[in-house]
């Protein structure tokens, strides 16, 4: 039998496919479902499972039996958060992305939210109160009214302590959560205090801090926003340190959810992969300066992938006052606001969509960073660009669209894919079906200018496919029919 002692530790591990919790339970192992799912409708996210255990060597050995498929030690994760002075240049942020003309075309719709996964957030500041998605499913009663195993999660929900009120709490560090739902999605156009990019989108407040600041479960509050509705979320922490079941459950919520994530590149001056902000399908966020300069602390490196404002960003801060922040977080945050108000634009676009139209669209910022040169991701976010972006033809200023070919076509499956290429950038490889949905993606980096790639795709469905090639300032696409 294996004991609880006073020195166990919570261990996010996963379950080989076929193993329950019932047969960890026959084995004396005190277990539990990390995500609030149903085991039998939703088996890949009850896969997921905390142990309790003082011995690791515990649980190497069960994943030797091939019971566990891996086990991982918490990590150090912390929200990017930079206090800086007041500014005066209030919100200089908006005009540098072009908010303003772009919210000529589109000013979003409550029905689209960015679910803000980060310390707990003053709703019931003025700019932020008339914002947030609330879920009139279940009012404040006692009771799970709209039975999603959630009681009273009408605010949002607060993983940090586990209960239904998202309020910020602890110290004022935690104002973090407030500043970056305000960044993203303060009320706007409401003759009061600060505007967002999202303009009419809503925010979902998900709180994984506890009263400490401690992050407490950053991949259930991930799933959950997810769960709700959620089309965008923002990730505003991060850690040097890679975790496959976060990357797991990200991906999950891209490929099968359909949700665009964005994430912060860190706050540590460094050349580094961050996580979950370098996993290849996320959006990860540099931040830059009022002059398109790197901030001096923003992380960079090759697998970040757009850069945004993050110096001096004015916002709603807690008990109705406004502050200025800087950092990566705010930056993201900016990202996220603009991807809500896309998704409400183009709604039948999907987050792979949404994300080629922001990477794309972005202005040239390395004549400014010469010793950054491609590390800080396509450019900086330019969203009036993102909304005039015209995926179809690819039709920016500054783009690039050299000619992509596929052959044989009619394919069985596997085919080659030749294209002109900037040698040593990255290329993402994208394969939609006819809907749009997802099929198949892959990042890799140009290794010669005329590039020669086989794709070998198993088990594809005959019909026809549209294989687009996004790289530096370049958007290529083409399709194949397989039979
Ligand atoms: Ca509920
Ligand atoms: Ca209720
Ligand atoms: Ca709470
Ligand atoms: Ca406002």
């Amino acid at each position: 039998m294996h004991f609880i002692h006073a020195q166990d530790v919570s261990y996010l591990a996963r379950l080989h496919p076929g193993v329950t919790l019932n047969d960890l339970s026959e084995r004396g192992v005190q277990a539990k479902y990390a995500y609030n799912v149903d085991p039998v409708k939703q088996p890949f996210l009850s896969s997921f499972i905390y142990i309790n255990t003082s011995k690791t060597s515990f649980l190497d050995d069960l994943k030797a039996l091939g019971v566990l498929l891996y086990w991982e030690h918490p990590r150090t994760q912390q929200l990017y958060f930079e206090p800086s002075d007041p500014s005066f240049s209030v919100q200089w942020h908006l005009d540098k992305i072009m908010a303003p003309d772009a919210w000529d075309t589109a000013q979003g719709d409550s029905s689209f939210v960015v679910a803000v996964v980060d310390s707990g957030v003053d709703y019931m500041h003025d700019d932020l109160k008339d914002n947030l998605a609330y879920n009139y499913d279940d009012p404040i009663n006692g009771l799970d009214d709209d039975n999603d195993g959630y009681i009273d999660n009408y605010y949002g929900w607060d993983f940090g302590s586990n209960d239904h009120d998202p309020m910020v709490d602890g110290t004022n560090f935690l104002a973090h959560g407030s500043s970056i739902c305000g960044v993203a999605a303060a009320s706007t156009n409401n003759a009061i205090g600060a505007a967002s990019p999202a303009f009419n989108c809503r925010y979902l407040p998900v709180k994984i801090t506890n009263s400490v600041g401690y992050l407490i479960d950053t991949n259930a509050g991930i799933l959950y926003g997810a769960q709700m509705g959620a089309q965008v979320i923002n990730c505003s922490f991060g850690s040097l340190e890679y975790s496959q079941a976060e990357a797991d459950v990200i991906h999950y919520v891209i490929d099968s959810m359909d949700v665009l994530v964005v994430a912060s590149a860190g706050n540590e001056g460094l050349n580094t992969d961050v996580f979950p902000a370098a996993l290849d399908n996320v959006i990860g966020v540099c931040a830059l300066d009022s002059n398109d300069q790197k901030t001096p602390t923003s992380n960079y490196g090759e697998n970040f992938d757009i850069a945004a404002p993050g110096a001096s960003i004015y916002s709603p801060y807690v008990q109705n006052q406004y502050g200025s922040n800087s950092g990566t977080s705010v930056a993201a945050a900016i990202v996220s606001g603009s991807a809500i108000l896309l998704r409400s634009h183009f709604s039948t676009d999907n987050a792979a969509q949404i994300k080629a139209r922001l990477l794309n669209s972005t202005d040239d910022i390395y004549p400014f960073n010469q010793d950054y040169q491609n590390l800080l991701g396509t450019g900086r976010l330019n969203l009036a660009s993102a909304l005039a972006f015209d995926l179809q033809t690819n039709d920016t200023e500054s783009a690039k669209n050299p000619d992509i070919s596929v052959f044989p076509n009619p394919s069985s499956g596997q085919f080659y894919l030749t294209f002109q290429s900037h040698v040593g950038m990255e290329y993402q490889l994208y394969v939609f079906d006819v809907l749009g949905k997802l099929y198949y993606r892959e990042n890799f980096f140009a290794t010669e200018e005329n590039v020669y790639k086989v794709l070998s795709i198993k088990d594809i469905d005959r019909g026809y496919y549209t294989i687009q090639m996004i790289g530096p300032q370049c958007k290529m696409n083409t399709g194949i029919m397989i039979y």
